[in-house]
């Protein structure tokens, strides 16, 4: 299991909460995730290695941005 962090810039509710974990939970080889409007964070946890290209893009469909951390 591969944990990946990233800040994410713009959420500011429980909704937007969702809208990322509805999007980055369809990205393939997602086991599990968290995302915290409060702290401008979202962590993936995978299988592999994850693709970030396919994060990055998850994230930006839900309406935010997001950069890598780690
Ligand atoms: Mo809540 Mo987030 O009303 O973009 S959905 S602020």
């Amino acid at each position: 299991m591969t944990t990946t962090n990233y800040t994410v810039t713009g959420m500011t509710c429980g909704h937007c909460e969702g809208s990322v974990r509805s999007e980055v939970s369809q990205v393939a080889g997602v086991e599990s995730l968290e995302v915290s409007a409060a702290n401008g964070t979202l962590s993936v946890t995978t299988a592999a290695p994850v693709d970030d290209q396919l994060i990055l893009a998850a994230v930006d469909e839900a309406g935010y941005s997001a950069a890598r951390v780690n």
